[in-house]
């Protein structure tokens, strides 16, 4: 059996045996809003990384020079191999339009500087272009999708002087200056055999500054929504890890953490399969479950005995990715559902006593004005425990500032009708305007006791909090 030294400043693992290969995994990520969210992807890779290896976790979200961060960390360290997670390619317009690129293109630049490891690079934001992104940032390798597998071929794979490295499945590399890429695999994980993440190595920060862990019950959706990029990182394939390893792993993060105050259940759709979902809150209730959660979750295959099922095992609201207050864009969009559809799962919630938090996309493709102003009409007359407005942005605009001056401009137009009826709508956010969305605002309910997404609180505090009750 292996034992672990934790090396506290480099929050690392040593193998006593003696490690093959020195790694550094980097969580590049630094968005604070609505919260940080911890590595979760980069610790599911690092668990899936044979222990022979020495790992060290090196995140750089809340220092105030990253660069400067990584540069001294992986000059002490001297890796061979440097892992990079890469999780937002732009913050959807959170704040206009950051530019996340040239922050990874420096973040690399600065780790070669640094040492002469090969930069792997891979996450959500690189798995949407992952072409694209290696001819931009140029890392070494990238890896698009769910790394659990790939990541140790490639390490196995470099170990062993790169023999084998074009077997790996939706890898990226150059070869004499051009760029070669596998195909996908024909399998995904099975989510089965999923390593739990390390959470002693996740900085304190996150815990004791918003408490809230993320966990994952599933991979996989089976819709086809018209934008959606989910599919791209994890497949249409429902798979489903099972409920009693969900819960033993909320349990041990809670051990590991017990500042944790609220989990957010990261799967693309909860409620998808239907079956799964129940049975994930049957087996919280079981064994009396007693900490906060949300999920995303999606009008099709919504009931009452899930809403039910979920209160009673701690449920604090669900986010639903609703788009639109108009079903012919609801159609174009390839939703499969409709309006009435929503007001249905809304209803729902309501008698179960779960608040719903539904999010919309204004300005999508062919969008008009009047369609804006049908779906703002709706928000009002459905009457949410909270809304989300956010104004479409296209991933490529980061890539093409031509496309970014053009929707730029329907943007502003969009954001002055909300502007014009933000007074009208306590309860909702809209990131883009900073209405309802803001880090003092947040700051300040968290200080009074309010965890777990801040939408939650628009409307004052909820009147069941089940760690309190
Ligand atoms: C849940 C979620 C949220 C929740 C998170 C809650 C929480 N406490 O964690 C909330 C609502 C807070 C949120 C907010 C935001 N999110 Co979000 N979110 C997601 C979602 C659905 C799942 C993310 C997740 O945790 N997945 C589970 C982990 C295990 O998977 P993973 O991180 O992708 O890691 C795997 C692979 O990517 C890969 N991998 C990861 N790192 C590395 C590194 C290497 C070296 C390798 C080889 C592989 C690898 O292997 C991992 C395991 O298989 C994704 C969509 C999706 N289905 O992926 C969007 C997504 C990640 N979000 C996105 C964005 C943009 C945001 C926001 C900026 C804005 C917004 N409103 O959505 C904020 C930023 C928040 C922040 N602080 O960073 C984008 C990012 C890409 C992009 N277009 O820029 C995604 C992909 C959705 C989309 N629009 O396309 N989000
Ligand atoms: S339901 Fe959500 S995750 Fe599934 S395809 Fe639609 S937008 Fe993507």
């Amino acid at each position: 059996m292996l034992v672990f030294h934790w090396v506290n400043t480099l929050n690392s693992q040593i193998s006593e045996k003696g490690a093959d290969l020195k790694i550094a995994f980097v969580s590049g990520n630094r968005e604070t809003l609505p919260n940080a969210v911890i590595p979760i992807g980069l610790l599911y890779i690092m668990s899936s990384t044979p222990d022979c290896h020495e790992k060290v976790l090196i995140d750089v979200c809340f220092d105030d020079d990253p660069h400067a961060a990584l540069r001294d960390k992986l000059q002490a360290l001297q890796p061979d191999l440097v892992a990079i997670s890469m999780r937002n390619i732009q913050n959807n317009d959170y704040s206009g339009l950051s530019d996340n690129l040239a922050y990874y293109a420096a973040l690399i630049k600065t780790s070669k500087a640094a040492c002469p490891a090969p930069v792997v690079l891979g996450g959500s934001g690189f798995s949407v272009m992952p072409r694209e992104l290696m001819e931009r940032l140029e890392p070494d390798y990238g890896v698009s999708g769910e790394g659990e597998n790939a990541f140790p071929q490639l390490v196995s794979a470099l170990d062993d002087g790169g023999n084998g490295i074009d077997t790996i499945g939706a890898l990226y590399y150059w070869q004499d200056g051009a760029l070669v890429i596998n195909p996908r695999p024909p399998e995904f994980l099975d989510m089965t055999t999923l390593a739990f993440p390390d959470r002693s190595l996740v900085d304190d920060y996150y815990y004791e500054e918003w408490g809230i862990d993320s966990v994952q019950t599933k991979r996989g959706c089976p819709l086809r929504c018209d934008y959606c990029t989910y599919p791209i990182i994890e497949g249409r394939k429902g798979r489903v890890r099972t409920p009693e390893s969900v819960v033993d792993e909320m349990y041990e993060a809670l051990d590991a953490r017990p500042e944790i105050n609220h989990f957010f259940i990261v799967d693309s759709v909860f409620n998808l399969p239907k079956s799964h979902a129940k049975n994930v809150c049957r087996e919280l209730i079981r064994r009396k479950w007693r900490t906060n959660w949300t999920c995303y979750a999606n009008p099709l295959g919504f009931d009452e005995e899930f809403a039910q099922l979920a209160y009673e095992s701690g449920c604090a609201g669900m986010e639903i990715g609703s788009d639109s207050g108009c079903d012919h864009v609801l159609q174009k969009l390839r939703k499969g559902f409709t309006v009435e559809h929503i007001r249905r799962l809304h209803d729902i919630c309501s008698n179960a006593g779960v608040p719903d938090c539904h999010t919309f996309i204004l300005g999508t493709q062919g969008e008009t004005m009047d369609d804006v102003r049908q779906t703002i009409d709706f928000i009002v007359d459905l009457d949410p425990h909270s809304a989300i407005l956010m104004v479409w942005v296209d991933d490529y605009e980061t890539l093409d500032p031509k496309l970014r001056k053009q929707r730029m401009i329907f943007r502003d137009e969009i954001n002055t009708m909300l502007v014009d009826h933000q007074h009208d709508f306590p309860h909702w956010s809209m990131p883009g305007l900073g209405i309802n969305f803001d880090e003092d605002l947040f700051r300040a309910l968290r200080r009074t006791g309010r965890h777990g997404p801040i939408w939650q609180h628009l409307r004052g505090p909820i009147e069941r909090n089940i760690q309190t009750a």
